[in-house]
């Protein structure tokens, strides 16, 4: 075969000049094109990226294989300009390598994110704040069709800044107008450079993409670097506000030196990690859960039934003189299997982030070099017709046991926040505001297409994460 791949590697992709001309032709995101090119080379297949090689795995079987029983020996990440860029050559969570600060930065925002779930500022609480507010603008909004977009982004936001800051936006606020325009751009740039040496139609990458995000990250690292400053100036070791007053500690336990369980590795908590950390934790919080929410109203929106199914659950199980809490949650069963089915049919991350082996290894039958980068194609895991039927078909119902009454995952083959070594740090605190905020929303809201109005699109726009395109709707308050 006409490949540098490894001997006894996956099958690989002829070399670059003649597939990448042939490839060009095509207009398939990446994820739907990966996942087409198992028909000719199998599911586990390899792809020359100059040195590099890339192996796609699109079954769920050497997924887990890669995420679960070899997580350690796979959880390294690549190093790419774009994100590199982003992070300070990877000093924050999810683009850094495999070492001791990464594995440290981990721990100390893992329990960061579960001091919330109690106290006085728990995380119900400031969700639901913000979705008692968010309905509050949906009730003023009356017949006048609404690009939801700007306000779940807003709601959104809020929680994952009293999380990080114990701050929130008002509307209009300059500095969250700032933020939505530079989130987008990073969106919009970031992380795609590891995909151009594949497809050299995305070459065009590097000028225009390159400097756009360049002026976004400064812009952010501006809005970071005031925050750090505020925190710094009235900080006190024993009130802890926040996830940056969390990692300001541990920052200065690790100066002090006087904590047994940290070792000379992890000395490396610098300025740089601190920010770069929050930075992470701000940015995954608001994108992810602004997508899957924007998703779920599209959906909601293409089919009004399952919507009308959720509300008579609502109804039945909450009623109409309070609103819902987390605990409603287990007798919510509909609400919840419509939850995880926008979730695999539209998966945040469709390809994951990139995984690097850190020593020789295999997967499967196939070797696999030290360095090896391996992306996992959650869409072709999502969208596999052996274990979905009709995988195209939005219906929660497949979530849902023989009875219609109790939640099952119905295929190993669902891993919307991946799973392993590597796996989401959000997932919990993005259940419970989808949760939250979908059935506030739809306690009190009918949403519909605007009369003259197409249906959204369904199909996406690849970036870092998979995004709805715009769309307006109309919130008709209900009969209470
Ligand atoms: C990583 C999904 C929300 C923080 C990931 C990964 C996925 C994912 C697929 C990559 C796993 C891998 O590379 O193997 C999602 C989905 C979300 C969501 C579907 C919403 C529904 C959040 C939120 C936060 C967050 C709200 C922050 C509080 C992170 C971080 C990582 C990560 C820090 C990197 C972990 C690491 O590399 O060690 N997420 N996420 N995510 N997520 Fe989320
Ligand atoms: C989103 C734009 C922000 O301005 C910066 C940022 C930080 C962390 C990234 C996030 C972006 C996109 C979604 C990511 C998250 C880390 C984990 C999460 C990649 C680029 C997922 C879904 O894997």
């Amino acid at each position: 075969r006409n490949c540098l791949a490894t001997r006894g590697g996956p099958p690989c992709l002829p070399a670059l000049p003649i597939i990448g001309s042939l490839l060009s032709l095509r207009s398939d995101q990446p994820h739907i094109l990966f996942q087409k090119l198992q028909q000719k080379y199998g599911q586990t297949y390899s792809v020359m990226m100059g040195s590099h090689t890339v192996i796609l795995v699109n079954h769920h079987h050497h997924a887990k294989e890669v995420l679960l029983k070899k997580g350690k020996i796979f959880a390294g990440r690549p190093r790419t300009v774009t994100t590199d860029l982003l992070t300070r050559d990877g000093k924050d969570i999810a683009f850094a390598d495999y070492s001791a600060t990464w594995r440290f930065h981990r721990k100390i925002v893992h329990g960061a994110l579960c001091m919330f779930g109690e106290g006085s500022a728990s995380i119900e609480k400031i969700i639901c704040r913000e979705a008692l507010s968010l309905s509050e603008t949906l009730g003023e909004s009356g017949s006048v069709p609404l690009d939801l977009s700007p306000e779940l982004t807003r709601a959104v936001t809020n929680v994952v800044c009293s999380l990080c800051f114990n701050s929130s936006y008002r509307r209009g606020d300059p500095e969250f107008e700032a933020m939505l325009q530079y989130s987008q751009g990073i969106v919009d740039t970031v992380a795609k450079d590891s995909l151009v040496d594949i497809f050299p139609w995305l070459q065009i990458f590097p000028n225009a993409d390159l400097s756009l995000l360049k002026q976004c990250v400064a812009i952010r690292d501006k809005l970071l670097q005031k925050k750090y400053e505020e925190h710094k100036a009235d900080y006190s070791d024993h009130v802890q506000r926040d996830l940056l007053d969390a990692l300001l500690r541990a920052k200065r336990s690790t100066e002090n030196n006087n904590t047994t369980e940290i070792t000379t590795e992890t000395v490396g908590l610098t300025e740089d990690h601190l920010l770069m950390t929050v930075g992470d934790i701000f940015g995954a919080g608001v994108e992810t859960t602004t997508t899957v929410l924007k998703w779920a109203v599209a959906y909601l929106i293409h089919h009004p039934q399952v919507q009308k199914r959720i509300q008579e659950e609502l109804d039945r199980v909450v009623g109409g003189d309070r609103s819902p809490q987390l605990s409603d949650r287990g007798s919510l069963p509909y609400l919840e299997a419509t939850i995880r089915e926008v979730l695999r049919i539209r998966p945040v991350a469709p390809l994951l982030i990139p995984h690097v082996a850190q020593t020789d290894t295999s997967i499967g039958e196939f070797t696999v070099r030290k360095g090896a980068r391996v992306i996992i194609n959650l869409w072709s895991l999502h969208h596999d017709q052996k274990e979905w039927k009709n995988p195209e078909i939005f219906d929660p119902g497949r979530f849902l046991d023989e009875e219609g009454t109790g939640l099952c995952i119905p295929s190993p083959s669902y891993l919307p926040f991946g799973t392993g070594v590597r796996v989401c740090l959000g997932e919990s605190l993005a259940k419970m505001e989808i949760f939250l905020f979908l059935s506030w929303i739809l306690q009190r809201f009918t949403l519909s297409v605007p009369t003259g109005q197409p249906l959204p699109s369904l199909e996406g726009k690849f970036g870092v994460v998979l995004q709805p395109v715009k769309y307006k709707v109309n919130a008709t308050p209900r009969a209470r």
